[in-house]
């Protein structure tokens, strides 16, 4: 088996590939052939090293497959510091995005230069771990504490003009790297540019308050996770501490995450991501079909974001209303969006102006007669649906993809209504749609192959995450939300209180409580849903009592200032006796004795429902692998992605 690292010596420069597809991550056998090639170098005429890679990235770090596994040596850190003790001058070429250990490679040569399209970062905060190779003992000795901390707390890569701003690249390549590079190196050794042992040189001056700040910030903003914390812990021993003592700090701290269960889990999460893009029974050489125009019916809540998600996209918008009124409102809705998005500094003005050019607006179907995908995001009301669908069905094209953006409607019933059942399936956003990554790409039972596969491929240009559901009743998502929120009334109903439920979920680390996430999406909703069901369908009715005596008492939530909680000015939840008497007359009423409930119970009850309910799911089909209802709950639902979502969190509960 050949080595992925090659070794050649072009004129007085050893230059070292790496050629380990797909982003040359730091296996063992690189791992091997980065030892041996220094070793070869030690011995030879060369007067400096090149590192650089092939294919599309520089090294995008350790190998997570391997964590997990008895590690062999080399072991990263003892590389790095091989590499950077060379009394040969070494420089690193980037491209692409150098993360994590590889970016920690880069940071034991003396200089390092880039593309300028290259990103550099120390993503390992996003697996529950901190860079475990010197980087966070390299970095800011580079870059200062201020910047390290916040691009080692914060995981986010840094482009190469950003990073080349604070140190930690030093020449910017235009056009070809390997030429480039090879010149750089020459220049250096022309100027006799000195060896520049990053871990020899001094954390510059700082204020040592940054390091409380940090963690001031990070208890709010990561709240429960450890690896941000023991970040912050690091880089202050970088600035207090000789570098063999803070490295060996580093990898205690490292050891220790890796152990862990939050590592466990977004580790687990970061393969289940990248798994649920893969549909098992689908042939991987589906031909797709052209996505370069797109409809969208209804510029409601959901329309409005789901047609700047395709301008954000590049790709040209129909939004379809009913009225001239309608639309107006739809379209003042995304105006304010996108004023929103460049008040924030999220958006740039004319890249928000170049999105709004991309949508228009109609009234009717004419438009329509040639777009590629039309999405469907009208009244939950499954006979409009269907109208709507038999419609398209004579005015779109040959080949057109029909998509509904229903929350729980039959997608079969709705392809029904059309002769082309084969193009017709549900793209299921999350408000707010232009925000929310998920994307509930909902089957049909004839949906055909290559309708799905062009959604898959299409999901990753808008920037969502898709996950494949068959068809049921609320498909994943929303059908687990069913057993969780009736668990949610039965808990109130025996005692516990909307702010301790809401309390327990959020401490655990849901974005929000059960409670709070009803009242945001309108206590109606749910109330006009379970209209449309059957007493067998509704289940029991102590599980939706209490909503329905606040929606008939006028409390629907944010919407109208009042439901589970009363909401002051600034939108802020206080609870209100009136519900607390509501809900004792409704346990009296299903004669359920109150008592007083633990926040271990509320966090056991609502996550067991979830899982009972995905093991279903899973049985039925409906999902494909517990990964993928992982996927939808932390991206659709808030669950924390350092406990890997329900299905994983179960397996670290159950022990
Ligand atoms: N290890 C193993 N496999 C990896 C990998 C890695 N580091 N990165 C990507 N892959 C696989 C991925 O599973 C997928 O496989 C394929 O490559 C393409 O990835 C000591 C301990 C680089 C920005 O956290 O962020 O270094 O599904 O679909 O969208 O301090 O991958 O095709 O079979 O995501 O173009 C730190 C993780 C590790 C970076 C490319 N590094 N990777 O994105 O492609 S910890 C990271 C990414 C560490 C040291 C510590 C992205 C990417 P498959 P992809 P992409
Ligand atoms: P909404 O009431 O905010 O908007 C619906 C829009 O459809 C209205 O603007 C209405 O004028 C328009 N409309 C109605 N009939 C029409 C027709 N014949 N032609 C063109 N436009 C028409 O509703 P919403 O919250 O945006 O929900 C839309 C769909 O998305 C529903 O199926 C809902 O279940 C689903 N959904 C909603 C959410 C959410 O959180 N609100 C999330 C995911 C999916």
């Amino acid at each position: 088996m050949s080595s992925p690292v090659n070794y050649t010596l072009t004129g007085n420069i050893g230059v070292i590939t790496v050629d380990n597809p797909p982003v040359n991550a730091l296996s063992h056998a690189v791992r091997q052939g980065l030892r041996d090639a220094f070793e070869t170098a030690a011995g030879d005429a060369s007067e400096a090293l090149l590192l650089v890679c092939e294919g599309r990235t520089f090294i995008a770090g350790a190998d997570i497959s391997e964590f997990g596994q008895p590690p062999k040596e080399p072991f990263l850190p003892d590389l790095c510091d091989h590499m950077e003790a060379s009394d040969k001058l070494f420089v690193a070429a980037i491209h692409g995005t150098a993360l994590g250990g590889g970016f920690e490679v880069a940071l034991s040569a003396d200089y390092r230069c880039a593309v300028p399209s290259a990103k550099v970062g120390l993503p390992e905060v996003k697996l529950g771990l901190l860079p475990g190779a010197g980087g966070t003992q390299r970095t800011p000795r580079l870059a200062g504490v201020d910047a390290s901390l916040q691009l080692i707390t914060s995981g986010a890569p840094i482009a190469a003009a950003a990073a080349k701003e604070i140190g930690l690249v030093d020449e910017i390549i235009d056009g070809d790297l390997r030429e480039g590079a090879l010149a750089y190196v020459q220049q250096l050794l022309a100027d006799n540019a000195p060896q520049r042992r990053t871990s020899a040189l001094e954390v510059p001056a700082h204020d040592a308050a940054v390091f409380d700040q940090f963690r001031g910030q990070l208890a709010k903003k990561a709240r429960g996770q450890l690896a941000p914390q023991a970040i912050v812990d690091c880089v202050e021993k970088a600035a207090t501490t000789p570098y063999e003592e803070g490295a060996a700090y580093e990898r205690k701290r490292f050891m220790e995450l890796m152990a862990g269960d939050q590592s466990k889990a977004l580790r687990h999460f970061f393969f289940a991501e990248r798994a649920a893009a893969k549909i098992d029974d689908l042939p991987k050489d589906v031909a797709l079909r052209p996505v370069e125009s797109v409809a969208v019916i209804g510029g409601g809540t959901m329309g409005g974001g789901i047609a700047m998600t395709f301008a954000n996209a590049g790709i040209p918008v129909t939004l379809v209303e009913i009225s001239d009124d309608a639309l107006e409102r739809g379209l003042s809705i995304i105006e304010h969006n996108y004023a929103g998005s460049v008040s924030r500094g999220k958006l740039s003005e004319e890249k928000a102006a170049a999105c709004r050019a991309l949508i228009t607006g109609a009234t009717d179907y004419t438009p329509l007669a040639d777009v590629d995908l039309v999405v469907e995001a009208v009244f939950e009301d499954p006979g409009l649906k269907k109208e709507i669908f038999a419609k398209l069905d004579e005015v779109c094209k040959d080949g057109a993809i029909l998509a509904t953006n229903t929350s729980y409607q039959d997608v079969n019933a709705i392809a029904a209504a059309t002769q082309r059942p084969q193009d017709v399936l549900g793209l299921h956003f999350f408000s707010p749609a232009h925000i929310m990554k998920l994307l509930e790409v909902v089957r049909g039972d004839k949906t055909a192959a290559d309708v799905l596969a062009t959604c898959m491929a299409l999901a990753k240009r808008i920037r969502k995450v898709p996950v494949v559901a068959g068809v049921c009743y609320g498909f994943i998502g929303n059908r687990m939300l069913q057993p969780y929120a009736q668990q949610t009334q039965l808990l109130l109903l025996e005692g516990a209180t909307p702010e301790q439920i809401d309390t327990a979920m959020e401490n655990f680390g849901m974005a929000m409580g059960p409670l709070r996430v009803f009242d945001l999406a309108g206590l109606d909703v749910g109330y006009k849903a379970r209209e449309a069901l059957s007493d067998e369908e509704k289940g029991d009715p102590a599980g939706y009592r209490v909503p329905d005596l606040l929606v008939e008492a006028g409390r629907l939530g944010q919407k109208s200032g009042s439901g589970f909680y009363n909401y002051d000015d600034k939108r802020r939840p206080v609870p209100d006796p009136e519900v607390d008497r509501i809900i004792e007359a409704s346990a009296a009423e299903f004669g359920i004795e109150r008592r007083a409930v633990s926040d271990e119970e509320i966090v056991a009850r609502l996550t067991g429902a979830l899982v009972d309910e995905g093991q279903k799911i899973i049985e039925e089909g409906i999902a494909q692998r517990a990964g993928d209802i992982d996927v939808v709950y932390v991206y659709g639902y808030g669950f924390p992605a350092f406990r890997g979502g329900p299905m994983f969190n179960a397996t670290l509960t159950k022990g």
